[in-house]
């Protein structure tokens, strides 16, 4: 293996007493939770983007990152080379999975037929990297948005031929994703949205991502990819208005256009926050319709309105997220990816390593703790008390449409004014906050 992080071995688990920086308070790998091994319920994956391709830039000034390995141009060998770092700090970090956007991996270059060949050349690498270490594809994406021609969009493009030139990049980077095994692809409409109605047809760019979408279906099926398809809904940025908007809006559009049995969502924290919803909230619509596929973990700052990509360390909220994944019985193709960035003054490459770190702690406590909560039972049996009405005869009836208005007069008129109850959120508050996390 190479040695790009020399004094930085591999990470290993060292419990919460321990104040080795470089080492995990609670994420034990083997370690069983509710009798799965950690490892298998958070099926980390390490975004390429941020880790191998993030040079920290913001809009006032130039990008921060230390990174030795990389000479800035955009050859072969240098995309080698990060693949060779990349591979490393999955080692040393002790991550499963990764993801990618085909332009992540290899460089675009002046014709299609050229950098369609750049791309099968560091799959070829990739795949041989996932031999010799283990290590395997979350899932895989086109990157349709950084290219100048995607500036109106790419499936909800305008322009015609751009939408062409956007399904044939779609095409190579499914192709790219079966032939690395992937468990999935992410469609994240970058530029799908607008600006302005003034020069938009929101209805016609909306029947022509249902085209792209389905041509995508058909085209995983014919060359037998098996991966899950997701949508990644996101409300704004870079658009005023992305067409993806949340979760619900997600789901309201696969079924508007028959994509529902094809499709799951990847929900990122950042993304539900703008849309002005906890990661909760996003996470229970997912998967209330049976759509929760995979996640994008990291979080903004509540002071700010953007999409910052900090790396997930707000305990409560990883709590919340992994007792969502409990409930629905785990993760099957998805997990969790990194989709965070270090801070820009987090410049030095031993914070690709606190970062990560930082972020696999407090999934992996938030685990514990949602574990904990579900063993304890007391926040369940309180939500089960809430609702104990519904378990009568006549609350059955209603939910299974046997009952009519008339009905239900005759039951209010004889049973007198509902007992009502607390709904006691600040004992359910006390009660979370007091809960250890188990192992
Ligand atoms: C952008 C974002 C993307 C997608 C993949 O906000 O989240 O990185 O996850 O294209
Ligand atoms: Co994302």
């Amino acid at each position: 293996m190479s040695n790009y992080f020399p004094d930085v071995s591999r990470i290993c688990y060292a419990g919460p007493d321990s104040r080795d920086p470089l080492a995990f308070k609670w994420y034990d790998p083997e370690a069983t939770v509710e009798g799965k091994p950690m490892r298998e319920h958070l099926r980390f994956a390490c975004s390429y983007w941020h880790t191998m391709r993030n040079l920290l830039a913001d809009p006032f000034g130039a990008g921060t990152a230390q990174m030795p390995w990389d000479d800035g141009s955009d050859t072969l060998e240098n995309a080698e080379r990060r693949a060779e770092v990349f591979f490393e700090f999955l080692t040393k970090i002790n991550i499963d999975f990764y993801c990618f956007h085909d332009r992540d991996i290899a460089p675009e270059a002046h014709s299609i037929e050229e950098t369609n060949a750049n791309l099968d050349h560091m799959v070829r690498v990739l795949g041989a990297k996932q031999q010799s270490s283990g290590k395997r594809l979350l899932w895989g994406t086109a990157c349709l948005f950084g290219h100048p021609r995607y500036v109106h969009g790419a499936a909800s493009a305008p322009n015609v031929d751009v939408f062409a030139h956007a399904a044939s990049q779609v095409r190579r980077a499914i192709d790219a994703t079966h032939q690395l095994g992937g468990e999935g692809y992410v469609f994240w409409g970058g530029r799908e949205g607008y600006d302005t109605l003034l020069n938009t047809d929101m209805s016609r760019e909306l029947d022509h991502v249902a085209c792209f979408l389905r041509m995508a279906v058909e085209y995983k099926k014919r060359i037998g990819f098996q991966g899950a398809f997701y949508l990644e809904p996101k409300p704004k940025e870079p658009t005023a208005h992305q067409y993806d908007y949340d979760a619900a809006t997600c789901l309201n559009f696969l079924r508007e256009h028959d994509l529902l049995d094809e499709f799951s969502l990847n929900i990122e924290t950042n993304h539900a926050t703008l849309a002005g919803h906890s990661m909760e909230h996003e996470l229970e619509v997912a998967a209330a319709a049976g759509a929760l596929g995979s996640i994008d973990a990291n979080m903004g700052d509540a002071h700010l309105g953007w999409d910052t990509d900090h790396f997930p360390t707000d305990l409560y909220m990883t709590t919340a997220i992994m007792r969502v994944v409990l409930r629905m019985g785990g993760f099957v193709t998805g997990g969790l990816n990194f989709d965070a960035k270090r801070r820009r003054g987090s410049f030095e490459p031993v914070d690709l390593f606190h970062s990560h770190i930082a972020g696999m702690d407090a999934c992996a406590r938030g685990l514990r703790v949602a574990a904990a909560i579900r063993a304890d039972g007391r926040i369940d049996d309180l939500l089960a008390e809430r609702y104990a009405s519904w378990d009568s005869a006549l609350g059955r009836k209603i939910a299974n449409g046997e009952c009519t208005l008339e009905e239900l007069e005759q039951h209010a008129s004889t049973s007198g004014e509902p007992t009502l109850k607390s709904g006691r959120e600040e004992l359910l508050r006390s009660i979370l906050n007091n809960i250890r996390p188990e192992g």
